[in-house]
């Protein structure tokens, strides 16, 4: 009774918007998953701690990170790569937590890259102040493979420019249940985040949480 009141709001197609070529936004998309995506992050993060990685120019990233899936994104004074353990215990990632796959693959579905298998998931924690500059994704192995990511918490700034680091950037406003497929000729654009924002959020309160799906290594290892 009430599910059908409120099918229109949650409704995927109702919050589809292509903002490049090969990008689309859902707005929404992921609302009704949120709890079971914050339980997720917490069991990942019982095992897997966040943690404020050094880049390889030696800046530690205002943004904590922890990784789940059978690869994770770590950054060192060596370089940026995927790996299958988690150098602060040297243990595997922990798996992705079953809400998880399912809301990527759906969402990749719902922007037009069906059949998509995430074998990583770097979840980003904002606090106020935290931001990300301008970079691109490109330590994976296939770039025809989307990348899809997921906000969770307080509200963000997004930044999103285009194929050359001097492209100007669009500011576009992300909130809990949000998400963004990033494909096709999009995939390699510049992007970043805005400096988080002090608020309150009832889910996660007073910080920022971003999963990014990603296919790290090969879709069919040879
Ligand atoms: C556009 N995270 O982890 S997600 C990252 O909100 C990252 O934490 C940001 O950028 C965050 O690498 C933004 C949105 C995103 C992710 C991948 C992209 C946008 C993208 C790849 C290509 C183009
Ligand atoms: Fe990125």
């Amino acid at each position: 009774m009430t599910g059908d009141l409120f099918a229109p709001l949650t409704h995927p197609e109702a919050g589809t918007e292509t903002i490049a070529p090969g990008a689309v936004l859902l707005r929404g998309f992921a609302c009704a998953e949120a709890p079971a995506l914050l339980s997720g992050i917490e069991a990942v993060a019982a095992a897997a701690p966040f943690r404020h990685m050094v880049t390889p120019g030696g800046q530690t990233m205002s943004v904590a990170m922890t990784c789940c899936g059978s690869l994770g994104w770590v950054t060192d004074r060596r370089g940026y790569r995927y790996q299958a353990t988690d150098p602060a215990s040297g243990a595997p990632w922990p798996s992705l937590p079953p809400a998880f796959a399912a809301v990527a693959t759906a969402a990749a579905e719902a922007g037009g890259y069906p059949g998509f298998a995430p074998d990583a998931c770097l979840i980003n924690r904002y606090a106020p102040g935290a931001r990300m500059g301008l970079h691109q994704d490109r330590d994976e192995q296939d770039f025809t493979q989307p990348i899809v990511s997921v906000s969770l918490g307080l509200p963000a700034v997004f930044l999103f420019g285009g194929p050359k680091r001097n492209d100007p950037a669009r500011r576009i406003p992300l909130v809990q249940g949000d998400v963004v497929v990033w494909g096709g000729p999009s995939r390699l654009f510049f992007h970043g985040v805005a400096p988080l924002r002090a608020g309150h959020h009832p889910a996660a309160d007073p910080l920022r949480y971003n999963l990014t799906f990603r296919r790290a290594g090969l879709s069919c290892p040879s």
